[in-house]
């Protein structure tokens, strides 16, 4: 089987000091936090950057301090920032890490609207979703689909028709956000069995659910995201010290499953960077 990718989401944009005091906010704290986990085995980062004081932000200089910082450290790692961002942010706030210089090797794109606890919303209206491809597009920035709900995958199949998204196409499917779809064996299957044999997939599960599906992805061939915006604990109870802990553990798994790691470099093999 392909080699796994693991990328590490290290940060986010919800997750605070006060869920886990581990969670890195000043560019040299996400820089460590970035190298310690491409030394267990990630080969992407997932990037949410912060306000020395947590405060989420898409700030484009900032996002470049932080990568600087990363790629200082770990030159072959690959950054992929969030254009997700955090609920409540601007199109055009959210699109900022794409304009970096030198741009991205890849992005997420969201791909629905959808609930997203109490009274939040995350909005990515259909319109929105085809100028941000047209942005990444046009500097040859590889989207990562971030589906949470299988009416997400079906926008980016029409989107992939209408020549916005270019294939292979490569998925996230995001499981057991409240008002996602929910992160059961059922559910994942569902998602892998509606993509193209063409495309690559990884996925993520929020919270307890983030290991049992790790496994189920790692055993269907898909590739595997941990870290500190999907999930603080490293066991039931035992806060993670450090996002490496959340790497090694699949590191673990996988190598108990016969999967060897993929490094960066095959990493941008298997997606098809570059
Ligand atoms: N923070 C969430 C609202 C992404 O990175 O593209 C959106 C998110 C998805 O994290
Ligand atoms: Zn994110």
């Amino acid at each position: 089987m392909e080699k796994l990718i693991i990328t590490a989401a290290i940060c986010g944009a919800e997750v605070t000091k006060e869920h886990n005091p581990n969670i890195p906010y000043t560019v040299r704290e996400i820089g460590i936090e970035a190298e310690k986990a491409f030394l267990a085995g990630a080969s992407i980062i997932h990037l949410h950057v912060r306000e020395d004081d947590g405060t989420p932000t898409q700030d484009q200089k900032r996002f470049q301090a932080c990568v600087d910082e990363i790629k200082g450290r770990c030159p072959d790692v690959i950054v992929q920032p969030s254009t997700g961002g955090a609920i409540g942010m601007s199109n055009e706030e959210r699109l900022q890490p794409i304009f970096m210089n030198p741009h991205p090797e890849m992005a997420t794109l969201d791909c629905g609207t959808m609930n997203f606890g109490g009274d939040e919303i995350f909005i990515n209206t259909e319109n929105t979703i085809i100028n941000f491809a047209k942005e990444m597009n046009s500097r040859g920035i590889k989207p990562e689909l971030e589906c949470f709900d299988k009416g997400m995958i079906d926008m980016a199949l029409r989107l992939n028709k209408k020549g916005y998204i270019k294939e292979p196409m490569h998925f996230n499917f995001v499981l057991g956000v409240i008002g996602g779809i929910t992160a059961t064996p059922r559910d994942l299957l569902y998602m892998v069995n509606s993509i193209p044999k063409s495309s690559t997939f990884t996925i993520c599960a929020i919270g307890r659910h983030e290991f049992p599906m790790i496994t189920m992805s790692i055993a269907l061939g898909g590739h595997a995201r941990v870290g500190f915006e999907d999930n603080i604990y490293l066991s039931k109870g035992v806060l993670a010290k450090s996002n490496s802990e959340l790497v090694e553990k699949v590191v673990r798994i996988s190598k108990e499953l016969g999967r060897d790691i993929a490094s960066p470099y095959e990493a941008r093999k298997i997606l098809t960077l570059g």
